[in-house]
């Protein structure tokens, strides 16, 4: 593998617009590796959520008062930010919902409700999130349809030929899978395996927690059906996430009942609203739908494609780093294949006594199962440690991760 120029390996984004990372963790600078859980976020989210608090706050779409008005605006504004973001054709395909699990959810309880019935099969993989697991398996009770799973190889790639099997053996008529695997950092070739699917007839939703904030997604042209993703990991709050949804919301009977949802309501029934307000029952999430606004504007000036590359080269240097590392395994793809995650073990100490090894270092990895438990007991083993890198994130993090493994080491004399 080749050696990265170190100058590829200063953050991308400027630090200082990070005001968390000065913080100090045991007496250490903090090292945050944890960006896959959730991100950190920049001044500019921060001031424009407080600055909308303290100027303009007010419910939204609640008449003709200057507040609402303008609430109503940045609400829908951000909308148009995230639609631009990644290129859907109308700004009406784009639901806000709290976050990529309550937008699978919805898919499950709306679409899938409308359409599973005794028999159909639903694809997933066994790089899944719980996600976009559990919301088929809810629905698939109810309904009677199956759940199948694409393999992962032991290399943690979708095994596509088992994948094309499937497609012809099951006919299913939904494929839900990731854009990116949040242990392994997968990348599975979706636009083939989208285009493979549509063949058979079968929609596709794709999981983009992992991918949106990390890579440039471009719904048109990967020709998906459903994309669902959360603010809290792309540097926007938590608490507001989105479905993308094609023609197919048209269709879809609504999710949750409520204020804003209908257009007429009457004692015994109701008609709805249209989209994408249909799917947006309640007061919704407003400060955090224009701090999501703010991250997408700041990813944006950053540029996705360079937020890629800056994250393909940092894996690069942590799998060598982590190769020089005696005992230790990295699970997942080579580095031209994955996004910015490495789970690992080292030799038999457990996950989460080295993630506390290292959080007395102010080194912050995350450990367990990672709402993977399927790849979990595919690979035999009961957790991992997870460093996970975003704009933020330099060379000489990955450095002090190494270091800290290394004192592991010792302490448990590997
Ligand atoms: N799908 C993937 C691929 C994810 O990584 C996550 C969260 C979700 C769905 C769910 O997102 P949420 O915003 O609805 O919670 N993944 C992680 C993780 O890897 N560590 O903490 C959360």
């Amino acid at each position: 593998m080749k050696t990265l120029e170190p100058s590829m390996l200063a953050a991308l984004a400027p630090r200082e617009d990070f005001p968390i990372l000065a913080r100090e963790v045991h007496g250490k600078p903090l090292v945050y590796l944890d960006s896959a859980a959730s991100a950190q976020k920049p001044r500019q989210v921060l001031e424009a959520m407080e600055n909308f608090q303290r100027t303009s706050y007010a419910n939204i779409h609640r008449g003709a008062y200057t507040l609402s008005e303008e609430a109503t605006a940045a609400y829908e504004g951000a909308r148009k930010k995230v639609a631009r973001f990644i290129n859907a054709r109308n700004v009406r395909e784009v639901v806000w919902t709290r976050n990529t699990t309550e937008s699978i959810n919805l898919v499950a309880n709306s679409w899938g409700g409308a359409n599973l019935k005794v028999g159909d099969v639903v694809l997933l993989s066994e790089i899944e999130h719980h996600s976009n697991i559990v919301p088929w398996q809810l629905i698939a009770a109810r309904t009677g349809a199956r759940l199948a799973y694409i393999p992962v190889t032991d290399g943690g790639e979708l095994d596509q030929e088992a994948y094309a099997r499937l497609l012809e053996t099951e006919r299913p008529k939904l494929v839900a899978v990731t854009q990116m695997s949040n242990v392994l950092g997968t990348l599975p070739p979706v636009r083939e395996m989208i285009a493979q699917a549509h063949a058979v007839g079968a929609l596709v939703l794709l999981d983009g927690a992992q991918s949106v904030p990390h890579l440039p997604v471009d719904v048109r042209a990967l020709d998906c059906d459903f994309l669902a993703f959360s603010g809290h990991k792309m540097l926007g709050p938590s608490g507001i996430g989105v479905l993308w949804a094609r023609r197919e919301l048209e269709a879809m009977p609504p999710f949750l009942g409520g204020g804003d949802m209908i257009r007429e309501v009457s004692l015994h029934s109701s008609t709805w609203n249209d989209l994408p307000w249909k799917f947006e029952a309640g007061t919704p999430a407003i400060t955090e739908a224009v701090g999501l606004g703010a991250a997408v504007d700041y990813l944006s000036a950053l540029g996705m494609e360079q937020v890629h590359a800056h994250e393909q080269a940092l894996t690069a240097y942590a799998l060598e780093r982590l190769a020089a590392v005696p005992d230790l395994t990295v699970y997942g793809p080579p580095a031209e294949r994955r996004g910015g995650v490495c789970s690992f073990t080292l030799g038999d100490i457990h996950a989460h006594d080295l993630a506390t090894i290292l959080d007395n270092a102010g080194v912050a990895v995350r450990a367990g199962h990672h709402c993977a438990q399927p790849l979990m007991e595919r690979y035999h083993i009961p957790a991992t440690a997870r460093a996970s890198f975003y704009v933020y994130t330099t060379a000489a993090e990955i450095d002090a991760l190494a270091e800290g493994l290394m004192q592991a080491r010792e302490i448990f004399a590997l």
